[in-house]
């Protein structure tokens, strides 16, 4: 069965100048996920959070975290992400010439498995995967940066991805868009089959709103969606 439509905040993109008060005013959001960004910046000309952080996280709150690796050969870091307290371990198909072991590894970790797909990478990559996968991730900007816009023919690359995974009856996998999920943006992605969206600048991090109301407006996309769904 399809799986409802989830909301996970980007930590990196909170002020980490109270970081525990951001934290706490998710947790009263109700939110479903914390998104933890590890880079190592080779993979991405970027640095991140880190394990230490994650570790810290995971002692301040009961928020599931899904951590999105994007470091090259990301099977070295599998075993401590799991002891870090991932809920999801997201790894890159361009990161590593061993996708489908290390996609079991994670699984053999007791984490649930998740796939990013650059912006280049064609969907077709996932035939062969899908057995492994609980979670595919479509990246909608190149990976490193918040704040970047959205390109915009990743919508159809959502379609596509939701069209193999229903084909193939495996609709229970999870689709997460990440990058510049906006609420301009955030209709089109779940109309195109996002089931898991994730929460950066340009959303529940806004500038110019509070947290609070950055969530109640997505809920509020993500309601109108589903009554036109039902009707
Ligand atoms: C980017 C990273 C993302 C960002 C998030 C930023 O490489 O993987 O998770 O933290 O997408 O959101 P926004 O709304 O600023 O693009
Ligand atoms: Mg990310």
């Amino acid at each position: 069965m399809k799986p409802g439509i989830t909301i996970s905040p980007s930590v990196a993109c909170a002020d980490f100048r109270h970081l525990e008060k951001d934290i706490r005013t998710l947790e009263e959001c109700k939110v479903d996920f914390l998104h933890i960004d590890i880079m190592d910046g080779t993979f991405v000309p970027n640095f991140s959070l880190d394990f230490s952080l994650m570790r810290m996280l995971r002692e301040m709150t009961s928020i599931p975290l899904e951590c999105h690796l994007m470091v090259v050969n990301p099977e070295r870091y599998i075993a401590k992400t799991a002891e870090s307290g991932a809920q999801f371990i997201t790894i890159h198909a361009e990161s590593t010439f061993n996708v489908q072991r290390a996609l079991v590894a994670i699984r053999e970790s007791g984490v649930r498995s998740g796939i990013a797909l650059n912006p280049a990478t064609p969907v077709n990559v996932l035939e062969h995967i899908l057995d492994d996968l609980d979670m595919i991730v479509v990246m909608m900007v190149n990976p490193g940066f918040a704040g970047q816009k959205m390109i915009p023919s990743m919508l159809e690359k959502i379609t596509r991805v939701r069209k193999l995974i229903d084909d193939r009856g495996l609709d229970n996998i999870i689709i997460q868009v990440d990058g510049n999920v906006s609420i301009e943006n955030i209709p089109l992605m779940i109309e195109a089959g996002a089931t898991m969206l994730v929460g950066g600048t340009s959303s529940v991090f806004r500038i110019d709103h509070s947290i609070s109301e950055s969530v109640e407006a997505i809920r509020t996309l993500i309601k109108k969606h589903k009554s036109n769904q039902d009707q």
